[in-house]
């Protein structure tokens, strides 16, 4: 008979059993005649799902009806990964489920190895809005995520022997049980056109290429909560009215289906290569697409919510925006067009109203990363939002000339080039007048509203008339510049959203402090209270509890609690337990077993048989040069080199033994990466087949590194690398999930490290490397050539060209860390100016790990240290600081 948990109804195993074999037996994707294993999944997953949507129809009806103000979480990327395990952890039905599934002849684990990973996103980004989803829900917060529903996740990543290799995941081919599409939920985006402006100057954009969006709804459940909550993923499409029909009866078929595939490819893949204007454009309707269909979507509810009568006013009051990075950028003109243009109001309300009601994160500080848009391209495809858009620079424009004055008018020019949503744009007339001392010409006042040209008395500080005469003098004479024809005309969504929004966050302190006082800083000194900090997290659900039980049932006993799932202020109980013998040896038999349980999975994916006696070393993450995994294979070559020096009883003696473990995947496109990713396999190839070298040193890279990876890896390493050149990591989140899991770092003072450091303790943190604030002086130095590599850097990339790792030509790698002709630039990323730090910090790792007793404190305190990074924090924070919502609890 079922129970009730807290109000949660708890159904025991006999009616878990029963739902499954409902679901098998009127679940239309299967045959009839087999209860195999992709069945029982999906007969299990719509099990739960049916649970699920109780909670989720009573969420919603709860938050429509007490109509509070709700956060709305834009993102591009939610890297969601398996949902089963997750679900049925959050409704605490492991054991219904594990004994129903036991009575049909499964088992719960291999019936979860079914389910593909939601991979609709690239890395941190997409994952963090994932954990905040999670942390939401629980923390019974009113909001939803808005996403797209790509057909085709992340690529899958084949490792062959030239490195990289993609190939199409197909994550919706056996049906998706976690989805539920609304066919009622659908908008219209158009794109193209053009833009009417009646007699009254209303305007109206017309005409263009017109698609459909529809609604795919996922529940995301809370954990020991009714709370669900709703991820809306859009999937575009087009009516049956632009298939035709006739070019299909003349044989036409391609022209027939034009409509529908130019409307479908919008969904296709995340991140399409955008090489080519076509790229660009897709990409760019995908940005639309989601904003404008989320924002129709949000405005609709508001309206429902509201009755009758309400005014527009109310409308930041029960909405609360937020841009996942730059790429719901259009977000802001889009809202400021449907309050204008369809809403009718005039300009500054709806601008007001729009700057309440968003509010963007910022992710990265790569200059490269930070998006800009054609001008011309956005034109095309958004005509009335350039218009928007160019309203907005002018208002920007307007702000900054009143901000600096016009007494220095090389500072104002300046600053107008550098701030400026437009870029290589001439200056709009504006507004804006200005007052000119009618002697010298020079302006010393300027004024918004209209100015008569003919007598101003004008005031000075020292309330002297200082002038008598003004005129009329357009800005853009004295300011302007010529914009470069050979130069784009550029539209910087990172400067958009500044503007457009009321609140701007970094994702880690020192992330918080470069965007403040380099990225951003010239938006920080005009509005320093629009700059904020939220450091991320990561949900303790998923990355300690679910993925690693062995550990949880030894922090549930030592903290005497399972709250700490909930609270994770909690674990900082396991501090004054860390010197305890039994906890060290529990603690290690948990850490032994998720070794184990690693062994058998690189065995599995690679073929590899590594010992689990070894220090497991692990780099997992997207491969870019600015993380460096060229570092670490680099410190492992020199480590192998010099064990190759060696006598047998030298290197047993010298070092401990090593399995160095890589995952990630490189950007399609991103030629230097997939070169790491062909180096490190190389490095492997040789180092695992070295008979002298045996099981003291293994170089694995794990193919096609996911949410569901991650899940394994995590909880079985001992060491993990986070070794950014300083300034460059946002935060870092694994490195989140690796201190949770009592795994001990090495890292550079980067991103969140910084933080985890700070919180685990010095001494069980390996740090190593050049600080932020040196990182200008010393590339400055490198490309000047007054930089001396320490002949260990020299050493070592001698032996790569050697040819030691076989016949590719590492040429182009060695070359980039040299800045030789033709190779880029000279170590950007000072791979050279850390590796003898890095290599010795490696030596000091070795030590620690020979003791065993030292070692397993550290890892207990990272445990320990680690409370402070749930998403719960940082989810409160986001809703105190930027959102200003409350939870709602369901009873
Ligand atoms: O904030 C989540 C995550 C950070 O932890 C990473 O440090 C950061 O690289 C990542 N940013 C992006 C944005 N684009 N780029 N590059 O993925 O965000």
């Amino acid at each position: 008979t079922d129970a009730l948990n807290n109000g949660i109804l708890v159904p025991d195993s006999e009616s878990v059993t029963s739902s499954i074999k409902y679901h098998a037996e009127f679940t239309p994707s299967f045959s009839p005649e087999n209860f195999e294993l992709p069945k029982a999944y999906y007969a299990t997953a719509e099990s739960v799902r049916d649970m699920l949507i109780t909670n989720w129809n009573a969420t919603y009806n709860f938050h429509e009806k007490m109509n509070v103000k709700q956060a709305y979480y834009l993102s591009m990327e939610f890297l969601q990964g398996r949902a089963l395990l997750n679900a049925i952890g959050n409704l605490e039905l492991f054991g219904a489920y594990a004994d129903a599934l036991r009575k049909l002849g499964h088992d719960l684990e291999d019936v979860a190895k079914q389910e593909p990973d939601a991979a609709l996103g690239n890395g941190g980004l997409g994952r963090l809005a994932s954990c905040f989803l999670d942390s939401l829900a629980t923390l019974n917060y009113p909001a939803w995520g808005y996403g797209l529903r790509y057909k085709y996740g992340l690529f899958k990543q084949l490792i062959t022997k030239d490195g990289q290799e993609e190939v199409a995941e197909n994550w919706l081919e056996m049906g998706n049980p976690w989805e539920v599409p609304r066919n009622d939920v659908s908008y219209p985006i158009k794109f193209y056109g053009e833009v009417v402006t009646s007699p009254d100057g209303h305007k109206t954009w017309v005409g263009g290429e017109d698609i459909m969006v529809v609604a795919y709804d996922v529940p995301i459940p809370g954990f020991k909560t009714k709370t669900t909550i709703n991820l809306r993923l859009w999937s575009t499409k087009v009516g049956s009215e632009n298939f035709d029909l006739h070019a299909f009866n003349d044989g036409n078929h391609a022209k027939a289906y034009e409509a529908l595939k130019k409307a479908e490819k919008i969904c296709y893949i995340l991140y399409p290569g955008d090489e080519s204007l076509e790229g660009k454009t897709l990409r760019l309707k995908q940005q639309y697409t989601l904003c404008s269909a989320s924002l129709q979507d949000i405005i609709a509810r508001f309206e429902r919510r509201s009755g009758e009568s309400f005014d527009w006013n109310e409308f930041p009051e029960k909405v609360a925006v937020q841009m996942n990075d730059t790429h719901p950028t259009l977000c802001i003109p889009e809202l400021l067009r449907i309050l204008m243009d369809i809403k009718g109001l005039e300009w500054k309300e709806a601008w007001a109203i729009t700057q309440r009601t968003v509010a963007y994160t910022n992710h990265t500080v790569l200059p490269e990363a930070l998006e800009k848009w054609s001008l011309n391209l956005l034109q095309e495809l958004l005509p009335r939002h350039v218009e928007i858009i160019k309203m907005i620079d002018k208002e920007l424009i307007d702000t900054i000339i009143a901000e600096y004055g016009t007494e220095d008018l090389e500072l104002l020019k300046e600053k107008l080039n550098q701030m400026r949503v437009l870029e290589n744009i001439e200056l709009r007339s504006s507004t804006l007048k200005l007052l000119v001392k009618p002697e010298k010409n020079t302006i010393v006042d300027s004024v918004k509203e209209k100015v008569s040209d003919k007598v101003t008395e004008l005031k000075g500080e020292d309330d002297e008339v200082k002038v008598k005469k003004s005129k009329n003098v357009d800005i853009s004479k004295k300011v302007s510049f010529d914009p470069d024809p050979k130069l784009p005309q550029m539209v910087r969504m990172a400067n958009l959203c500044v503007v457009g929004g009321h609140a701007v966050n970094g994702v880690a302190e020192i992330h918080s402090e470069i965007v403040k006082n380099e990225v951003f800083n010239d938006f920080y000194k005009m509005w320093p209270h629009k700059f904020q900090n939220k450091t991320n997290g990561v949900t303790p659900r998923r990355w300690l509890s679910f993925c690693n039980p062995d550990l949880s049932k030894i922090i549930t006993k030592w903290t005497g609690t399972e709250d700490w799932v909930l609270n994770t202020e909690k674990l900082v109980k396991l501090k004054k337990f860390a010197d305890n013998e039994e906890l060290q040896s529990e603690w290690r038999k948990a850490k032994r077993i998720n070794k184990e349980r690693t062994v058998s999975f690189l065995k599995e994916k690679t073929g590899y048989i590594v010992s689990p006696d070894a220090m497991f070393d692990v780099q997992v993450k997207r491969i870019h040069e600015y993380k460096r995994q060229l570092l670490n294979i680099l410190g492992i070559v020199y480590r192998y080199k010099k064990m190759k020096e060696m006598s047998s009883d030298e290197r047993k003696q010298k070092f401990v033994p090593r399995v160095c473990i890589f995952g990630g995947k490189a950007f399609a496109t991103y030629v230097q990466a997939k070169r790491i990713v062909k180096f490190i396999t190389d490095v492997g190839a040789t180092v695992n087949h070295d008979p002298d070298i045996g099981d003291l040193l293994k170089v694995v890279f794990v193919p096609d590194y996911k949410v569901t990876v991650a899940e394994v890896l995590i909880p079985g390493s001992d060491l993990s690398q986070h070794i950014s050149t300083a300034g460059m990591e946002a935060s870092g989140t694994s490195n989140m999930k690796f201190a949770m899991n009592g795994c001990i770092q090495i890292g550079t003072l980067d991103g969140a490290n910084v933080e985890i450091r700070q919180e685990v303790g010095e001494e069980n943190f390996f740090l190593f490397g050049a600080e932020a604030h040196e990182i200008a002086g010393l590339r400055k130095e490198r490309s000047e050539g007054k930089f001396v590599a320490d002949p260990r850097f020299e050493e070592v990339k001698e032996y790569v060209r050697s040819g030691v790792f076989g016949p590719y030509s590492y040429d182009q790698l060695m070359g980039s860390l040299e800045g030789n002709e033709g190779y880029g630039r000279a170590d950007y990323f000072l791979v050279g100016k850390d590796f003898p730090a890095y290599i010795e910090c490696q030596e000091e790792v070795d030590n620690a790990y020979r003791d065993q007793k030292k070692w397993t404190k550290m890892s207990i305190l990272n445990t320990a240290g680690s409370y402070k990074f749930s998403s719960d924090r940082t989810i409160h924070q986001y809703a105190r600081d930027i959102w200003r919502i409350e939870p709602l609890v369901l009873r």
